[in-house]
């Protein structure tokens, strides 16, 4: 190939690979110079102007040293945590009283879109019932009778599961598989007697990933006729993991928007975990153990002790804490990145505040 003379370039006739070499830095600085000059005077650079000498520049600025990012970074750190609990507009899981009709409950969930604030400043949309995030909670008696109506006013077909509920079929919320789906400005009612009494959850059961990604979903919880004496305690609290469209979320809101859960030293607290993401989330308390009561609503041959739990979705877990260790414990999951970034925690964190 190298005896075959190379085509003119520019002018040029190249016979060897140095000389091509040469030629194109040769024409490469030229090019760039030409450039700069015509764009000097296409700005109607005065004559003098292409010949004064550039101003010296500035001394770089020495880089920070560690220890001012350091400071940086924990002044990011310190403020997060600061600012919790932030308060923000809407809350979720709020209990919801039922109307009686001849002895039956009714409850009254209505799907809609609103705005809602996952953490303060961050709005999202959301579609919920009764427009909060999560849903608000259901709690009735093993044994109750039971009417939920649904009423629609999302742009999409929509449904409710009963999920854990051992109820009838045709009551089990599933479009086409036992109902039609319940489209845009319809009503549709359920109803049954209150079954497997434990932590359940109710959602949507129609375009799932996104309808209860967006916040359809909340916590079904049926108290059972007689309470085991493991479950006696001073305060119940129920803990939603979500991380759909809004984020790594714990009953609706990202941390620092979070709520603390709080004890008096030496009471005791249950904890219902409710998984309605698509991810694990082992949620970590720092401080004191759990006992693992119930998984999805049945009790376990045998509580157990942890301080990591982790809740797969769809799963619910029971745990009581005997608040005997005074302070103010991260609670948080534990897969990192569903909790802190290099600007601090976020997501799925809270705290379990001991109080002496
Ligand atoms: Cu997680």
């Amino acid at each position: 190939m190298s005896d075959i003379p190379a085509a003119p370039v520019g002018g040029a006739l190249l016979t060897r690979a140095g000389n091509r070499r040469t030629f194109l830095r040769s024409t490469a600085v030229t090019a760039v110079l030409a450039g700069a000059l015509s764009a000097c005077k296409r700005a109607g650079a005065a004559p003098e102007e292409d010949e004064a000498r550039p101003a010296p520049a500035p001394a770089p600025a020495a880089p920070p040293s560690p220890r001012a990012k350091a400071d940086a970074m924990d002044a990011m750190h310190e403020a997060r945590m600061k600012a919790f609990p932030a308060k923000t507009a809407g809350k979720g899981n709020q209990p919801l009283e039922p109307r009686i009709e001849k002895g039956v409950k009714v409850f009254e969930l209505t799907a809609s879109k609103v705005q809602w604030e996952v953490e303060p400043g961050r709005t999202v949309e959301a579609w919920t019932y009764n427009g909060q995030v999560p849903g608000p909670q259901i709690r009735v008696r093993e044994g109750d009778r039971v009417r939920v109506v649904l009423e629609n006013q999302l742009d999409e077909s929509t449904s409710i599961h009963f999920h854990g509920l051992e109820i009838p079929n045709d009551q089990d919320g599933v479009p086409f598989i036992t109902q039609p789906p319940v489209k845009p400005g319809e009503r549709y009612t359920y109803e049954f007697t209150a079954p497997n009494p434990g932590s359940h959850m109710y959602h949507s059961h129609h375009d799932s990933t996104r309808q209860v990604g967006l916040g359809l979903l909340g916590a079904f919880i049926i108290e059972p006729k007689a309470l085991r004496p493991i479950e006696r305690v001073d305060h119940d609290y129920v803990l939603i993991l979500n991380d759909g469209a809004h984020g790594f979320t714990l009953n609706g809101k990202s941390f620092p928007a979070t709520e603390p859960l709080t004890a008096k030293l030496g009471e005791k607290i249950r904890i219902r975990f409710m998984n309605e993401g698509i991810m694990i989330h082992p949620m970590h308390l720092h401080g004191i153990h759990m006992t693992v009561i119930d998984r999805d609503g049945w009790p376990l041959p045998a509580p157990w002790k942890c301080d990591t739990l982790n809740i797969a979705p769809g799963e619910r877990w029971d745990a009581i804490v005997h608040c005997t260790n005074p302070g103010t414990w991260a609670f948080h999951c534990h897969i990192l990145p569903h909790a802190e970034g290099d600007h601090g925690m976020f997501g799925m964190v809270t705290a379990l505040v001991v109080e002496k």
